[in-house]
């Protein structure tokens, strides 16, 4: 059945769409399986998505129609679809009227997935009006909170050198604390990698209390304060809760450096939720595993990875991953930069919206996956700043010195950039730095060319 005058209308206007701030935009990449018109197949998308379903039902009222999803643009030749959704299709809290970002993907990118006139779509960009970001909870701790407890100015605060336990899973209480600890001499931030819970090899009620004894033995010979990023993802939001409690009972009076770990796509967005609202006075870490079913460019369904940050901005997110941007180990592009841009900045205009987020706190990028000092300063470059967090586990405990090692590598790499010094010159003159030379001489070959005979040996 062809609905596409009901739920396609070519002749509205972005830009009023825009200004009337009604409708929720999101764009697609769309193709209809073959056979299938392009404005029919996509008119059925919006139905699908909306106030509709394959035929017509004799149950629809006028003021059904009022709340159609309607197509308002499409280019076949570049599969480019694009739909707006009235705000009053989004369910609201019965509890406080606020809005769910686990409607908005129930709509916008839920059945429609399946359907059997649709090749692929998958999602590219969103915009939210004026009154959304409003209902949405946003952050409430944000990178300045964390600058503030390692005692740096709250603007402009500079690079949070992280790294994530390693191995990945394995070790025992002990090993484990002493893990943190020998990188907390050098660094800033940890994170539980993300499967690390509370398997019976290494109970959190007894490798808890051990982090908590090792944060506060590097605190005291380092003069620092240090972070912890500890993971309470759980299926269950009473477990989840109690995860989070008990962490900030043992940590007590230096609660206030502990971040909580999500992770949140495989989880979902109640379980981000279940974190901002429950424990809104610790930073909240998006971790994204899993994301690249959906995000990868070579994924034709789902979202993109830049969707998926914007999403984690209005959840309340404090940071989230949003991959190297071509320069670690996972896939990424450097236009990636984009990714970034969006959850830091006030207004930024993404691949096809421009979106205002009107004060809304910052989500800060973190930055992971297989990054070293030696990637670190042609990241920076790419970026334009170093006001991340950056969590490298295998260039932390990957250094032939030591995890501390390794995180002043970090370090002296942000420095290197900083400073605008060329990275082998800056070697000389850093021995941790010149060090990661040697500890990964792969990329020391790709990335610095000659280095060996200015290098090697000079800092025995
Ligand atoms: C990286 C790691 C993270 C990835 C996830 O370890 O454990 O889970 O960063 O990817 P290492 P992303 O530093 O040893 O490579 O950050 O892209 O979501
Ligand atoms: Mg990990």
């Amino acid at each position: 059945m062809d609905q596409s005058n009901r739920y396609a209308d070519l002749s509205l206007r972005e830009e009023d769409l825009i200004k009337g701030g009604r409708h929720i935009l999101v764009a697609y990449k769309m193709k209809p399986k073959a056979g299938h018109g392009y404005l029919e197949a996509a008119a059925h998308f919006a139905a699908e998505s909306s106030t509709g379903t394959n035929v017509e039902v004799s149950t629809t009222d006028e003021f059904t129609k009022g709340v159609d999803a309607l197509v308002y643009w499409i280019d076949e030749a570049n599969e480019d679809m694009r739909i707006a959704y009235p705000l009053d299709l989004f369910d609201r809290n019965i509890t406080d009227g606020r809005m769910m970002m686990v409607s908005f993907l129930t709509l916008v990118i839920g059945n429609n997935q399946g359907m059997g006139d649709i090749q692929h779509a998958k999602i590219i960009d969103f915009w939210m009006p004026p009154r959304a970001i409003q209902l949405f909870d946003g952050p409430s701790k944000d990178i300045s909170d964390l600058w503030r407890v390692l005692g740096r100015p709250v603007h402009n605060g500079g690079y949070i050198a992280g790294t994530i336990i390693k191995p990945k899973l394995g070790l025992r209480p002990e090993p484990f604390a002493k893990a943190a600890y020998e990188f907390w001499l050098g660094g800033d931030f940890i994170k539980n990698d993300e499967p690390q819970g509370n398997q019976v090899f290494a109970p959190m009620k007894k490798t808890i209390p051990l982090v908590v004894d090792a944060m506060r033995r590097a605190m005291d010979e380092t003069g620092e304060a240090k972070l912890f990023s500890a993971n309470i993802t759980a299926d269950d939001h009473h477990e989840m809760i109690a995860r989070g409690e008990y962490i900030l009972e043992q940590f007590g009076p230096d609660a206030d450096k502990v971040a909580f770990l999500v992770d949140g796509y495989v989880g979902g967005p109640g379980m981000i939720t279940t974190a901002r609202r429950n424990f809104p006075n610790q930073y909240l870490h998006y971790h994204r595993a899993g994301h690249g079913a959906v995000t990868s460019p070579s994924a034709k369904r789902g979202y993109t990875a830049y969707v998926l940050a914007k999403m984690s901005r209005l959840q309340g997110a404090s940071g989230i991953h949003v991959g190297t941007m071509g320069y670690g180990k996972m896939e990424g592009e450097k236009d990636d930069r984009a990714i970034a841009y969006i959850i830091e900045r006030d207004s930024y205009t993404g691949p096809v919206y421009h979106q205002e987020w009107f004060g809304m706190k910052p989500t800060t990028p973190i930055i992971s996956g297989g990054m070293n000092a030696l990637r670190l300063p042609g990241f920076f470059e790419n970026l334009g700043h170093g006001n991340v967090i950056n969590t490298a586990g295998g260039g932390s405990y990957g250094h032939i010195d030591s995890p501390a090692a390794g995180a002043r590598s970090l370090r002296q790499a942000y420095d290197c950039w900083k400073a605008k010094a060329d990275p082998i010159e800056w070697a000389k003159e850093h021995r941790e730095f010149a060090r990661a030379f040697e500890s990964f001489p792969k990329d020391a070959d790709a990335l610095y060319p000659g280095w060996r005979e200015k290098l090697v040996g000079i800092h025995r």
